[in-house]
This record gives C-alpha cells, sequence and structure tokens, in this order.
C-alpha cells in the first residue's frame, strides 16, 4: 500500500515519549512541534530544485532554490492538526494554510464538517492534510473527500499515529493518496481508539 512510515531514530524517540501517560500537556506540545518539523523534512526530501543567479557577497553563482513558484499548502484537520502545522510552519514558513473542522460523532464515529477554508488558488498547489491520529480512518476519508471537490494539484496525507484498520479503510477511498506517519500501532478498539496509541491527541495537546 501507499504508506511510508517514517523511521528516523529523533521521531521515534520523541513519539515514544509523547505517548507516555505522564507526559504534560506543555511537554507533549513541545515534542509534536519538534517531531512535525523532522516529518516535514522527511517528507519534503524530494521537492524539486531549480537554479537561480543570486550574488553573494563575493560575486555570483547559480544556487539551487525550491522549484515550484507556487507555495505549498498545509491542511490542518482541527484541532489536533494544529500542533502539526505549527511545527510545519516553523520550518516553511512561507506555506500558506487550510483548516478542515470535522468532529467524530462519538457514537457513530461519523466525521460531520464543521468548518472548511482554503487558499483561493488551490488548484495550482500542492496540498499536505496534516492530523496525528487515523483510527478509524473515517476522518481522514472525509477530509480527502472534501479537498478532491477543490481539485489541489496532489495531495499527501501526514499523522503521526495510524491503525492498520484505519489505513485501510482510507486507501480503499483514497489509493493514490501518499500516506506518511511515524507509526502503525496494534489496533482500533471497540470505542474507536488506537491501541496502544498516545489516547486522544486534542485533549493531551490543549487539555
Ligand atoms: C482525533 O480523531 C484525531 O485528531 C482525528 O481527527 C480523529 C481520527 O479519528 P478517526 O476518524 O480516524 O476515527 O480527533
Amino acid at each position: 500500500p501507499n504508506v511510508t512510515i517514517i523511521q528516523h531514530p529523533l521521531i521515534q524517540h520523541k513519539l515514544t515519549l509523547m505517548r507516555r501517560e505522564e507526559t504534560s500537556t506543555a511537554k507533549f506540545r513541545q515534542l509534536l512541534r519538534e517531531i512535525s518539523m523532522l516529518l516535514a523534512y522527511e517528507i519534503t526530501r524530494d521537492l524539486p530544485l531549480r537554479k537561480q543567479l543570486i550574488k553573494t557577497p563575493l560575486g555570483p553563482m547559480e544556487a539551487p532554490i525550491l522549484a515550484s513558484e507556487k507555495k505549498m499548502v498545509i491542511v490542518s484537520i482541527m484541532r489536533a492538526g494544529q500542533g502539526i502545522l505549527d511545527g510545519i510552519l516553523e520550518l516553511i514558513p512561507s506555506a500558506r494554510v487550510g483548516h478542515i473542522g470535522l468532529y467524530r460523532d462519538p457514537r457513530t464515529f461519523i466525521p460531520i464538517e464543521y468548518y472548511f477554508r482554503l487558499p483561493d488558488d488551490i488548484e495550482e498547489r500542492e496540498v499536505l492534510v496534516v492530523d496525528p491520529m487515523i483510527a478509524t480512518g473515517n476522518t481522514a476519508v472525509a477530509a480527502i473527500q472534501r479537498l478532491k471537490q477543490t481539485n489541489p494539484l496532489s495531495v499527501k496525507f501526514l499523522c503521526l499515529i495510524a491503525s492498520p484498520e484505519g489505513i485501510d479503510h482510507f486507501h480503499s477511498y483514497h489509493p493514490e493518496v501518499p500516506l506518511y506517519t511515524a507509526a502503525i500501532d496494534d489496533h482500533l478498539d471497540e470505542h474507536g481508539y488506537i491501541i496502544p496509541g498516545l489516547g486522544d491527541a486534542g485533549d493531551r495537546l490543549f487539555g
């Protein structure tokens, strides 16, 4: 399947610290910001470059810059996506930002949209959707479905932890969307939580 597990030791180490029950909200927030930068670093590895003629204090040179004229769009699935978004924006400060507000009906697990806002020229941009967790996968499926209606150039999905069930569900709807995650956990429980996971990412991030 179209899934990449990002194995970098610093990412794996920080993820373990985030999972620990005793990790405070402040520490969790800081770790999520750090891990997000590292994840962004890994998934932007193959961004194309082009040459630009610049002048250093000692003379001209043809130097590499990012090839794409249009800045990437980071789309955060509210509210926990905000933590990843903040980290990535430190690394890619000129990225554009979109928000999708979805909450999971606690009984049916069906995602309900309450907010949707993207930059105007989305048809000309590459989009990275971020949310720390893919549990049932319903939220991610709905977010990508909604996003596809706006016709972005390309879409990728980045999370921290996914369940095997969630990944299957996601790819049964969106097989062509590459999924990047730091970990695939054991399973989903009957309440739709990732086990062992790290608890509710939104609650741990915001309290
Ligand atoms: C949490 O639940 C996460 O941040 C996601 O937005 C969502 C994942 O659950 P699921 O829709 O994959 O079951 O709030």
